[in-house]
């Protein structure tokens, strides 16, 4: 029994096999302990790691209108907007011709007043308010909404940051997007605690659209991929990556994505992106598995998923190991052969549990499938924000969950006799939070 911890010990019985040696001869037997103090260890010291949220759809205050943040965009946010409809017969448009504060009204009075907030989503307003010093249980939400109108953005970004210790927010930033686009070429006070990541979807899953975009641009390519083309694409790549001081550039892939293969997206994969990663020492991001506007009725809130083959990523990482690899998949069925993946490829990088995976109980499978199968050699997670006051749930969760994996980690390690101390939970912590990330990208 470790000395001051409210241990109930959980003996697993071992069939005692030829030749096992264990303290003093007989039976051995393996004995997990489980301890609230290693728990409440690991909590505080994941509690005090800053984080490197790698993924988000966050904005810089610069970009002022582009950042979202308060309660009735909470209540808008995608996620709830579909958890919201399926307890309403209300025709979608109604929906979309009323305004930000109806919406969300038909958000809160449906899935917190007339429901119980059960969902991830749901509960995540509720950690946020609760976090902010607000009381939710008056159901009031003209007195929550007042609250949020008297905060400055710039003031609650800070505070925002602060309370879910997040040091570094990866922005999404579209070269293809009407309304970001002019930021990038105007003049930007840029907050260093917001990096930029090049989102490259149109090029690689609309072409010749995209193409056309890049040619009236001045890139000088032609609708069909031949070299003349590619090195156009490669030049537009370069070109943002140092305008917007890109990390890394990212994609979404539907699940029947195949490489290689004679699509655009194969060939402009081949031909373009990976030697332009090669040319920056850049990652490629790929988010795979995500079937794009299957209620086009839903809007940005009817994306759905579908399982990805990933003998793409296999031929990928195989064809290239000079290139990186982020890649996080949307299906729970692919997560075993992803971290296998990585077992085989050290140029792949899993990361997060995205989206629909963003769960207590899938974030618990995932990283406890990683840490048993990687170690540490993963990204635990990333918080897909797209309003600032997200990160305060998305992190506050995140973090209990991977306390509880990590910690039944340690309980087991030390039933191998190995114990850790807090200065090696400290360096794991920061591995998974972004260190790993960090080592990955090279910066
Ligand atoms: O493609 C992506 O980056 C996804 O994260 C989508 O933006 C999705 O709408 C989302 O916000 N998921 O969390
Ligand atoms: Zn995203």
């Amino acid at each position: 029994m470790v000395p001051g911890s409210h241990a109930e010990t959980a003996g697993i019985r071992v069939p005692d096999f030829p030749g096992s040696s264990s303290p003093g001869g007989g039976r051995y037997r393996l004995r997990v302990h489980y301890d609230s103090e290693l728990r409440n260890r690991v909590d505080r010291i994941l509690d005090a790691t800053p984080v490197e949220d790698i993924h988000t759809h966050l904005y810089d205050p610069s970009f002022r209108s582009l950042m979202l943040w308060g309660l009735d965009e909470q209540l808008v946010y995608h996620y709830l907007v579909s958890e919201a409809f399926r307890h309403s017969d209300q025709p979608y448009d109604r929906f979309w011709s009323a305004s930000r504060a109806e919406q969300a009204e038909f958000v809160w009075n449906g899935l917190f007043v007339e429901h119980s907030p059960l969902s991830e989503a749901c509960r995540g307003v509720l950690t946020t308010l609760h976090a902010l010093g607000l009381d939710p249980r008056q159901r009031d939400l003209r007195s929550l909404r007042q609250w949020f109108a008297n905060q400055d953005p710039g003031q609650f970004t800070d505070r925002v940051l602060g309370i879910a210790n997040v040091a570094t927010v990866g922005m999404t930033n579209s070269p293809f997007d009407p309304a970001e686009r002019p930021y990038w070429e105007g003049a930007l006070a840029r907050d260093p605690r917001f990096f930029a990541a090049l989102r490259i979807d149109p090029l690689l899953m609309s072409w010749p659209e995209a193409g056309l975009q890049i040619s009236n641009d001045g890139y000088g390519v032609r609708l069909d991929l031949d070299s003349g083309t590619l090195d156009g694409v490669r030049r537009f790549l370069g070109d943002w990556t140092r305008r917007i001081g890109s990390r890394y550039c990212m994609v979404s892939l539907p699940p029947g994505f195949q490489w290689p293969g004679n699509t655009p997206t194969a060939q402009l994969i081949t031909g373009a992106v990976l030697p332009h990663c090669r040319d920056t020492g850049q990652p490629f991001a790929m988010m795979m598995g995500v079937k794009r506007a299957v209620n086009p009725s839903l809007r940005l809130a009817g994306d759905g998923m579908g399982r990805s083959d990933l003998t793409a990523l296999e031929n990928l990482c195989a064809a290239h190991p000079e290139n990186r690899f982020l890649v996080t998949c949307l299906s729970r069925e692919c997560q075993h052969e992803l971290v296998v993946l990585a077992r085989k490829f050290r140029n792949l990088h899993p990361f997060g549990c995205w989206w629909f995976t963003n769960t207590d109980q899938l974030i618990s499978e995932i990283t406890t499938l990683r840490l048993e199968l990687l170690g540490t050699s993963f990204t635990a997670q990333h918080s897909d924000s797209r309003v600032v006051d997200q990160l305060i749930y998305k992190w506050g969760h995140s973090r209990r969950v991977l306390g509880r994996c990590l910690t039944a980690r340690y309980e087991a390690l030390r039933s191998s006799g190995w114990v850790v101390s807090d200065d090696e939970i400290r360096r794991d912590a920061e591995e998974l939070l972004g260190g790993a990330f960090r080592g990955f990208c090279r910066s």
